[in-house]
C-alpha cells in the first residue's frame, strides 16, 4: 500500500509559457510529481482550473498536507477519499495534478502500470487524431488572414499507433509544401499546438487535405465565433445562422468526406448537433466545448441525441473518478472516446495510460512538438510492451 506523507505544489511554464500547476506527493515508496495542462479554447462549463488562483491552490495543498498524512491509498477507487478531503477546496488542475501523482505511486508499489490500476486487461489502442493545419483562437496572425476553424485533423487507419504517428508526421511535412505553394502569405510558422498556420480558410484547406488520402476531421471550436446568434466568419467575412451554419457544416461533410467534426455548433446547442447528427449518422460528431467532460451534460446530449463521440479532458474536470464515469457512460451509449490533451502542453505523459485503461476509441495529442510527442511515444511504449 501507498501511505501518503505530505503533499506540495508550485508553479511551471506550459508549452505556451503559461503558468500551470505541478504537484508533488511524498510517499513511503518515494516521490512522485504530476502536473496539469491549459486549455485557451476553453467550454463555459468546464469546472475551473483553480478555486481562487494558482497561487491560493499552491497555498491549500500545503495547508492540506497535515490531513493526508497517513492516508493509505491501494487502488484507482481509493481517489475517492482524497476527494473526501480535499474536493471542492481546489481546482480541476490541482485536483487532477494530485490524483495523477498519486496513481504513479500507486503503480510504482504494485510494479504495474498506471493504466493497469484502471483495466488490466485493456487491449485495443486508440487511433491518433493529429492537428496539422490550425486557426482560431489557436493561431496568432499579425495582418493575414486565418481559418476560422480551429483545427484540421489527420486521423489514420493504419495497423498501430507508431505507424500512424510516422503517417502523421509525414504528412505534415507534406503539407508543409503544400502550402509553400498554395499560400503566399504562408511563412513556416506553427501555432500553439504545433500545427501549420495558414492565411486560407477551410474550404481551401480541406481541398488539399482531400488530395491526402487519409481520413480527416476538424475542431470548429464554433462557440468561439458565435455571437448574438450569428456564426462570425472572417476569412471571408460572412454572418450565418444557425440554419445556415447547419447547411455549411452538412455541404462541408459531403463535399469532402470529413470523418470527424468536433464542436460544430455553439456550446449550448445541443438541438443543432442533434439535426447534424441525423443528417450523418456515419460520421462521428463529437462534443468537446459541449459536453466537457462532465456527466451530467454528456446524459443531456445522449438524451437529446446530440452527439456520437466525446472528448475526455481531464483537466475539464478535474476528478478522475468522474472521469471513470463519463467513460463508463460513454461506451454503455456507444458514444466513441477520445482522450485530448490542451493547447497550453506540459511534459506530462499520463494521458496515453489514461486513454489506453479507459480503452479511448482516439487519442488527440498534436503531431509534433516535445510535449505532445511525449503523449504519442507513451502510448506507443504501451504498445511495444504488450506486442507479444
Ligand atoms: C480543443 C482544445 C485542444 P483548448 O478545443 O479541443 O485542442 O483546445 O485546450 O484550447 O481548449
Ligand atoms: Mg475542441
Amino acid at each position: 500500500m501507498v501511505i501518503i506523507k505530505s503533499i506540495s505544489a508550485k508553479e511551471i511554464f506550459d508549452s505556451r509559457k503559461e503558468k500551470t500547476i505541478i504537484v508533488s506527493i511524498k510517499t513511503n515508496v518515494g516521490t512522485f510529481s504530476a502536473s496539469s495542462p491549459n486549455g485557451k479554447s476553453k467550454g463555459k462549463h468546464e469546472a475551473k482550473s483553480y478555486k481562487k488562483s494558482l497561487e491560493q491552490d499552491i497555498k491549500t495543498i500545503k495547508k492540506f498536507s497535515d490531513y493526508f498524512s497517513k492516508e493509505i491509498i491501494e487502488s484507482f477507487d481509493d481517489l475517492r477519499r482524497i476527494e473526501d478531503i480535499i474536493n471542492g477546496f481546489i481546482g480541476a488542475n490541482t485536483l487532477f495534478a494530485l490524483e495523477s501523482a498519486i496513481l504513479k505511486a500507486v503503480a510504482k508499489k504494485q510494479k504495474k502500470k498506471i493504466w493497469e490500476l484502471i483495466n488490466p486487461s485493456a487491449k485495443r489502442f486508440p487511433r491518433l487524431v493529429g492537428n496539422c493545419i490550425g486557426g482560431g483562437k489557436h493561431s496568432k496572425t499579425t495582418a493575414e488572414k486565418k481559418p476560422d476553424f480551429q483545427e484540421f485533423l489527420l486521423i489514420p487507419n493504419s495497423k498501430s499507433v507508431k505507424e500512424s504517428f510516422e503517417i502523421n508526421k509525414k504528412t505534415k511535412n507534406n503539407v508543409q509544401n503544400i502550402l509553400k505553394k498554395n499560400d503566399k502569405n504562408f511563412k513556416n510558422k506553427k501555432n500553439d499546438e504545433d500545427a501549420w498556420i495558414t492565411s486560407l480558410n477551410e474550404k481551401e484547406i480541406f481541398e488539399i487535405l482531400k488530395t491526402l488520402k487519409i481520413p480527416t476531421g476538424t475542431d470548429i471550436a464554433s462557440s468561439t465565433f458565435y455571437k448574438r446568434k450569428k456564426y462570425n466568419y472572417e476569412n471571408p467575412m460572412i454572418k450565418r445562422s444557425i440554419e445556415e451554419q447547419l447547411g455549411y457544416i452538412s455541404n462541408l461533410i459531403k463535399n469532402f468526406d470529413l470523418f470527424y467534426i468536433e464542436d460544430p455548433f455553439d456550446e449550448e446547442d445541443f438541438e443543432s448537433f442533434s439535426r447534424l447528427l441525423k443528417k450523418f449518422p456515419k460520421k462521428l460528431i463529437v462534443g468537446d466545448d459541449l459536453t466537457v467532460t462532465n456527466y451530467k451534460r454528456l446524459k443531456k446530449a445522449i438524451e437529446m441525441k446530440s452527439i456520437n463521440g466525446i472528448i475526455v479532458k481531464p483537466n475539464q474536470i478535474g476528478s478522475l473518478l468522474e472521469v471513470k464515469e463519463v467513460c463508463d457512460l460513454a461506451k454503455k451509449e456507444n458514444i466513441k472516446i477520445i482522450f485530448s490533451h490542451r493547447s497550453g502542453e506540459t511534459e506530462e505523459n499520463i494521458l496515453a495510460d489514461l486513454a489506453f485503461g479507459f480503452q479511448a476509441d482516439f487519442f488527440k495529442s498534436g503531431i509534433t512538438g516535445k510535449e505532445r510527442e511525449i503523449k504519442m511515444k507513451r502510448l506507443i511504449e504501451i504498445e511495444k510492451s504488450l506486442d507479444k
